[in-house]
This record gives C-alpha cells, structure tokens and sequence, in this order.
C-alpha cells in the first residue's frame, strides 16, 4: 500500500488560501464601468472582468466597440476607467487622464516605427521615453 505524506504548504479543503493566492475569476468590480472623455461618445461598458494588476478584484473590461477592441481599466475602482486602449483597423490609441485632469492620448497607427525604448535619465533618476 502506497504511503501518502501531506505537503503543509498547501491548503486543505475548507482552508483559507495561503499568501499570493490571486482567485479567479477575480471578484466583480463596480456594475458598470463609466469611459467618459477618454473615449468619444463615453459609452458605459459592462462590469469589469478582468484583474489586470493582480490585487484579487477586477479592473479591466474588454468589449466590442464599433470596429474597435476596447480595454478600459479602472485600477482604483471608483467605476470610471483612468485608462483606455482601443486596438482597431487603423492602429492603437491609448488614452488616460494627464496630472493636470486633461486627456492624453497616445496614437500609434500601424506599420509605425516603434516608440524609442524608455530609459533612466540619469539626473533625476525618473524612466523617460525618447
Ligand atoms: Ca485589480
Ligand atoms: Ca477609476
């Protein structure tokens, strides 16, 4: 008869998952996910699906739109995405709220030359692009 030793790094059943256990599916975020000036017409997309940041609750939607893919994350989970790629016919577009409230966008079509990687600026010690 074979011998069975009990490994005590892993939960039993009924046990509390141990440290880094990330659950999935991740638990819903808010109902709704509101994209206001980051993409236009500010459609309200379904809940969030998806932990992209692995902290066990759901950030991101991905949905159809039009012709475009549209990821909306919302990493502080107040139910208005803080960043939206949409991924279409024509390229990227990247869109966030700026430190100043106002909307950057980030266009890259494609066949574009890839952006220059980032780096550290020496001085600062901040990553810069370019
Ligand atoms: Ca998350
Ligand atoms: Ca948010």
């Amino acid at each position: 008869m074979a011998e069975f030793a009990v490994d005590p790094t892993v939960p039993g059943p009924g046990e509390p998952p141990g440290p880094g256990h990330v659950p999935w599916p991740a638990p819903a975020g808010p109902p709704e996910l509101l994209t206001g000036d980051l993409v236009p017409g500010a459609p309200v997309l379904d809940a969030p699906t998806l932990d992209s940041d692995l902290d066990g609750l759901a950030d991101t939607t991905i949905a159809p739109l039009g012709d475009d893919l549209v990821l909306a994350t919302d990493p502080d989970h107040d139910g208005h995405a803080d960043l939206v790629t949409r991924v279409g016919v024509h390229g990227v577009v990247t869109s966030r709220y700026g430190p100043d409230g106002r909307v950057e966008t980030e266009d890259h079509p494609w066949g574009a030359p890839p952006p220059p990687p980032p780096s550290v600026d020496p001085r600062t010690g901040e990553w810069t692009r370019g």
